[in-house]
């Protein structure tokens, strides 16, 4: 089975609790529960995660080199500060789907520019939770055999 990656970063736990009018009210775990149920529609497998400790995600990049077909990653605040998120996935080979909840570009400066972005296969922004499943989807046309 292809092995898909869906990686999360700092303080989005609090998904569905806190700040609704930007992020919704979906949880993580709603999110987690969907991408499962598409990925087994679509025959993926699943490695969904979270973390608040900056380098973890990058730990999850290293390990997702050893036999996963593709990552969708929502960097949250590491988008917009971290070289060392960029060369990890800049050591992966398949492809890269960057996800945002709300669009980055409607909100302040400082979030219109993306590290991730430069090495994203493509990129998610302002489609509310439905981004992760979207991208799923792009993973799945792009990994397809034949
Ligand atoms: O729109 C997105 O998905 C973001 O990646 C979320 C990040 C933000 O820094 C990016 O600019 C856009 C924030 C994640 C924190 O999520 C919270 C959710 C609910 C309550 C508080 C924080």
């Amino acid at each position: 089975m292809r092995l898909v990656y869906v990686l999360n970063g700092p303080n989005l736990n609090l998904l569905g609790t806190r700040q609704p009018e930007i992020y919704g009210h979906e949880t993580l775990a709603n999110v987690e529960r969907d991408c499962g149920t598409l990925a087994g529609e679509l025959g993926l497998a699943l490695r969904f995660h979270q973390s608040n400790r900056e380098y973890q995600p990058i730990d999850w990049i290293h390990e997702a080199r050893d036999g996963a077909v593709g990552i969708v990653i929502n960097p949250a605040a590491l988008t917009f500060t971290s070289v060392a998120l960029l060369d990890a996935l800049s050591a992966f080979d398949g492809p890269v789907i960057e996800v945002h909840i709300a669009n980055s570009h409607k909100r302040e400066a400082f979030r219109h520019h993306s590290f991730v972005s430069m090495r994203a296969d493509g990129v998610i922004a302002g489609l509310g939770t439905q981004g992760y499943t979207l991208a799923l989807r792009r993973i799945d046309v792009l990994t397809a055999a034949g």
